[in-house]
This record gives structure tokens, C-alpha cells and sequence, in this order.
């Protein structure tokens, strides 16, 4: 029997945001550097053993296997997104804190996802946060207020996080906080059940997975 449990995980948002770079960082830890932009055709797919694990039948854990789905931003192949997001428990949408139009796509892709994938939870994520370090790139280079992403997690009921793929900050703590996320909501892949007579409350887990398959495993 398989002591796993898979999570799908989509990145979505505009081409040339930084959505490979944030995978690259989170998978590999590396960034190739600023001048390497190879768009990503269709959508690439990895996969990462995470810290934590949820409890199984006799209280053995199973252990969570993040897959996530890369996807292009370019309208070209926007049809083909629904793909990647479909059975999603999670989403990390995308914009760089350098360019105003990839914070005005947000909306977009938040929409495709509530009309499509409900219990999806969303993570706003403002990358590139290394090019305005300090007040004069700040002031030189920052395109989007935090305060505006922040009034519209409120509004969504979604989690910031501010990332450089450049640094590596910011990087590991959202796609902990993501697994965290997951093992604390009773509507994942686990669901309370009564074992024995003295009624001895444990999470069980469903048996179906829903990673989205093949790929590379680390
Ligand atoms: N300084 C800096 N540059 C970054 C960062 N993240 C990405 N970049 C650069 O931004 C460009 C685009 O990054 P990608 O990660 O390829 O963007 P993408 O969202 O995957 O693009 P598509 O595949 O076309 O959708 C590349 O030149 C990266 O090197 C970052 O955190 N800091
Ligand atoms: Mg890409």
C-alpha cells in the first residue's frame, strides 16, 4: 500500500512573470539568472517530497508529494490551462511587483478559478522582490503597492507572499505554508473516522490521489 499522498499544485500568470524561476528556486535551488528566459510551451510538471505528513490508517503518517504544474503564461496557450488546474487543491497566482499588467491579470486567473475549481485555495504570489531592494529601486521600480494585493487577498480570501527566485527569499516558506495548509484542512484527502469501541478518532485517507502523474520526482 502506498505511503504517499499526492497534492497538485498550479502556477499560473502572466508570461515572463517568473513562474518556472519560482519552481526552478523551490525544486532545484538555483536561478539561472536574468538573462536565460526560455517561455515555458504548455505546461512542464515536477514533483517535491515535503516536509510534514498526514496520519493514516494505524496511525501510520503518510508522507505528501507536492506535484506542481508550471504553466505558460502566454495567451497562446491559455485554453489549454484548464488542464492543469483541474483537481487543483492548490494555486499560486503569480504577478511581478515590476509590472503593473501582470498585477492586472490577477483577476483573471482568480475568476478561472472560482468559476472552475471551488476549493481550490489561493496564493497570491508578487515575485521578483530583489529588483526593488531598497528605497530608490523601490521607488524606481515597484509597480504595484503591496497594499492593493494585500486589499485584494482580503476581498478573496487568499495568502501573499512576496518572492525572489533571484535570492531565494520568501520561496520555501510559501510552498511550506501551502502543505501546511493542506494537512490542516479536513476537506483534503483525510477524512475523521471512528476506529474500535472506544470510539478512538483518527484521520483516514482517501485512496485517490491527485497529482497530476509522471515527471520528475526529487
Ligand atoms: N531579478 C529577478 N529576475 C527574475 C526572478 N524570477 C524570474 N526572473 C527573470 O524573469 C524572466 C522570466 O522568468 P520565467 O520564470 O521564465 O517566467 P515565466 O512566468 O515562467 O514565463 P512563461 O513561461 O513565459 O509564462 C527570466 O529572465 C528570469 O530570469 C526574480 O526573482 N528576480
Ligand atoms: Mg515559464
Amino acid at each position: 500500500m502506498s505511503n504517499h499522498v499526492d497534492m497538485k499544485v498550479v502556477l499560473l500568470g502572466k508570461e515572463f512573470c517568473g513562474k518556472t524561476s519560482l519552481v526552478e528556486r523551490f525544486i532545484n535551488h538555483r536561478f539561472s539568472g536574468e538573462n536565460r528566459y526560455q517561455n515555458t510551451i504548455g505546461a512542464a510538471y515536477m514533483a517535491k517530497k515535503m516536509d510534514g505528513s498526514l496520519v493514516g490508517p494505524g496511525g501510520r503518517p503518510h508522507q505528501i508529494m507536492m506535484g506542481v504544474w508550471d504553466t505558460a503564461g502566454s495567451e497562446r496557450y491559455q485554453a489549454m490551462s484548464k488542464m492543469y488546474y483541474r483537481g487543483a487543491r492548490a494555486a499560486v497566482v503569480c504577478y511581478d511587483v515590476t509590472d503593473e499588467d501582470s498585477w492586472e491579470r490577477l483577476r483573471f486567473w482568480i475568476d478561472e478559478l472560482r468559476k472552475f475549481e471551488e476549493d481550490c485555495k489561493i496564493y497570491i504570489c508578487a515575485t521578483k522582490v530583489d529588483l526593488v531592494a531598497g528605497e530608490v529601486a523601490r521607488k524606481r521600480r515597484r509597480k504595484v503597492d503591496y497594499h492593493n494585493t494585500t486589499d485584494l487577498a482580503d476581498e478573496i480570501g487568499a495568502v501573499v507572499f512576496e518572492t525572489s527566485s533571484k535570492t531565494g527569499d520568501g520561496v520555501d516558506e510559501l510552498f511550506q505554508r501551502i502543505v501546511d495548509d493542506y494537512i490542516d484542512d479536513p476537506l483534503n484527502s483525510y477524512t475523521e473516522f471512528e476506529s474500535g469501541r472506544g470510539g478512538d478518532s483518527r484521520k483516514k485517507l482517501h485512496d485517490a490521489g491527485d497529482g497530476g502523474g509522471g515527471g520528475a520526482c526529487c
